[in-house]
């Protein structure tokens, strides 16, 4: 069966453009990227002592079903260059699932929707920009009315540097 999945991106290593545009090409076969937002930069979340992100989602037809996604995830992230880091650390790439179809799932491995996405203004203006009608399944809001109330300053539209 067919799902439908958002992911977020995120880099703020190295070439952090190409970073995000190799990930996004690289989701085939195995998935089939639909929509892409604009390219935001942001001010690093948590932990604040850190180069500025590069943020984007992405919005993709699967097959897979949630741990097979995420294991693909996981290894483009590896094959892409990403080593390990700290929570919240710097990294070359990062995808996260946001929503798969309206699922909500708790378990070690994987918590969908993403546990922060609604605090996370680098998630909801990109967010927002594909999908402003999306009902978050467990809070039961439209991401437009998630993103009232998160601070949206400083996330700016990538122009490419
Ligand atoms: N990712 C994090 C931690 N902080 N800050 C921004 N601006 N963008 C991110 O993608 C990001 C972050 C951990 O995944
Ligand atoms: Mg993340
Ligand atoms: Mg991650």
């Amino acid at each position: 069966m067919e799902h439908i999945v958002y992911l977020a991106l995120g880099s703020n290593m190295a070439n952090r453009l190409a970073n995000l545009k190799n990930a996004v090409s690289q989701l085939a076969p195995l998935m089939n990227v639909k929509k892409e937002s604009p390219v935001y930069e942001t001010p690093p979340w948590g932990f604040k002592d850190q180069s500025a992100f590069l943020n984007q989602v992405v919005m993709a037809e699967s097959c897979l079903k949630p741990e097979t996604l995420l294991g693909h995830l996981k290894r483009l992230e590896r094959s892409l260059g990403r080593v390990e880091s700290f929570q919240n650390g710097p990294r070359l790439i990062d995808l996260d699932i946001l929503f798969f179809d309206d699922l909500i799932l708790d378990s070690p491995a994987l918590v969908i929707p993403h546990t922060r996405l609604h605090r996370r203004a680098f998630v909801l203006v990109p967010l927002n920009d594909i999908a402003p009608d999306h009902i978050h399944p467990l809070l039961d809001k439209p991401v437009s009315e998630l993103l009232l109330d998160v601070d949206r300053i400083n996330i700016n539209l990538y122009e490419g540097k």
